[in-house]
C-alpha cells in the first residue's frame, strides 16, 4: 500500500512538472500569437470539466462516509453537566461549516463542468459590484460572530461556575504518574510545596500544617456523581495536561502554579457501562501533553458513584498523616487525635 502511495505520488508530481513546462511554452507562443492547434482541444476541456464534476461527487462521498464512519472516534460519550453544550457547540460548528463546504464544492465542480474552455467564448469580465460584495462580506460576517459569540458564552459558563461550595480535589502530576488529593475531614487540603518533596512525600506536603493532616492521597480518581467537583492541579516537573475525555475537560499542569477547572459528572461509571453496553468501561484521566519516554501510559481510572458509595470509599482510605508522627516537631500531643489509618 505504501509503495503505491509514493508511486501515486510521484506520478500526480511527475504530472504537475509537465504542466507547469506546458504553461511556459504556451505563454510564450501566446506572446507572438495563438496558435489554435496548440491549446487543448475543446474535447480535452469538457473531458476535464466532466471528470471533475465527477470526481467532486466522488469526494463529497467519501467525506461523508468517513465522517460517519469514524464519528465515534472524534469523541467519547458526554457525562458532564458542560459536556452536553460543548458537544452542542461543536455539532453546531459542523452543521454550519458542512453546509457551506458542500455548497462551494458543488458549485465549483458545476461551473467548471458548464463552462469548459470553447473557442471564441469569452469570460464576463466587470470590475466590481458592491453589491455582491456587500453581501458575501456580510454574510460570513454574521455567520462567524454568531459562532464566536456562542463559544464564547459557553465558555464563560464553563470557565466560571456560579457553585461555590464545590468539592475540592487537587490533581498532582509527576512523571508519569497521577495523584488525587482530598481534603479529609476539614474540607480543607493542606499547604505544599516543592521543598517539602521527600521519598515518603511526593506531592511535597507541609507535615507542620494540619490542614494536610486528614488529606487522602489516592492514585484513582473517586468522584460522587451529581455533585460539582474543583480540579485543582499541580505538577512536580515538567508540563503535563490532566485530560478527562468524557467530562469534556482539559487542563495543563504547570509547575509551580495551580491550575483549576470546576465540573459537575452527571453519569456514573454503572451507568455508562449499561450505556455503552461495556461491563469492562470505565472512565480515565490521560495525560495530553508529550512529557517524557513513558507519557502514553500515564492514566489514572476515574469511577463517578453514589455519593454513599464514595463516602465509604474515601473513609476507607488513610490520611496522609497516619503513622508519621515523627516527621512533625513539637505537634506530637495534637497528632494523637489523628484517625490511624484503617485495618483492611
Ligand atoms: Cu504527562
Amino acid at each position: 500500500m505504501n509503495a503505491f502511495l509514493i508511486l501515486l505520488v510521484l506520478f500526480f508530481g511527475l504530472s504537475v512538472i509537465w504542466q507547469i513546462i506546458r504553461i511556459f511554452e504556451l505563454t510564450s507562443i501566446l506572446q507572438d500569437k495563438v496558435i489554435l492547434s496548440e491549446l487543448p482541444s475543446e474535447q480535452t476541456n469538457n473531458f476535464n470539466g466532466t471528470l471533475l464534476f465527477i470526481g467532486t461527487f466522488f469526494y463529497l462521498g467519501a467525506f461523508v462516509y468517513l465522517f460517519f464512519t469514524y464519528r465515534d472516534k472524534l469523541l467519547p460519550p458526554s457525562a458532564s453537566e458542560h459536556g452536553f453544550s460543548i458537544d452542542a457547540l461543536f455539532g453546531t460548528t459542523i452543521v454550519i461549516i458542512s453546509i457551506v463546504f458542500f455548497l462551494t464544492h458543488i458549485l465549483l465542480a458545476f461551473f467548471v463542468y458548464k463552462y469548459y474552455g470553447k473557442h471564441g467564448r469569452k469570460a464576463y469580465f466587470y470590475h466590481d459590484n458592491s453589491r455582491l460584495e456587500f453581501f458575501w462580506t456580510l454574510i460570513p460576517t454574521v455567520v462567524l460572530s454568531g459562532l464566536i459569540l456562542y463559544g464564547l458564552i459557553i465558555w464563560d459558563r464553563v470557565m466560571n461556575p456560579s457553585d461555590s461550595n464545590a468539592m475540592h480535589i487537587e490533581i498532582y502530576a509527576k512523571q508519569f504518574q497521577w495523584y488525587a488529593r482530598y481534603p479529609g475531614a476539614d474540607s480543607a487540603i493542606g499547604i505544599a510545596g516543592y521543598q517539602h518533596i521527600a521519598g515518603t512525600n511526593a506531592l511535597g506536603l507541609d507535615t507542620n500544617d494540619r490542614k494536610g493532616w486528614d488529606d487522602v492521597i489516592t492514585g484513582d480518581l473517586h468522584l460522587p456523581v451529581n455533585r460539582p467537583v474543583l480540579l485543582t492541579f499541580r505538577s512536580q516537573d515538567v508540563i503535563h495536561s490532566a485530560y478527562l475525555p468524557h467530562f469534556r475537560m482539559q487542563m495543563n499542569c504547570v509547575p509551580g502554579m495551580t491550575t483549576r477547572f470546576q465540573f459537575t459528572p452527571q453519569t456514573t461509571t454503572t451507568e455508562m457501562r449499561l450505556k455503552e453496553n461495556n461491563p469492562d468501561f470505565d472512565f480515565i484521566l490521560l495525560c495530553n501533553k508529550i512529557c517524557g519516554a513513558a507519557h502514553y501510559n500515564m492514566k489514572m481510572p476515574v469511577v463517578v458513584e453514589e455519593e454513599s458509595l464514595f463516602k465509604k470509599w474515601i473513609d476507607s482510605q488513610a490520611p496522609f498523616m497516619a503513622g508519621r508522627s515523627s516527621q512533625v516537631k513539637n505537634q506530637s500531643a495534637e497528632l494523637n487525635v489523628l484517625p490511624t489509618a484503617p485495618v483492611n
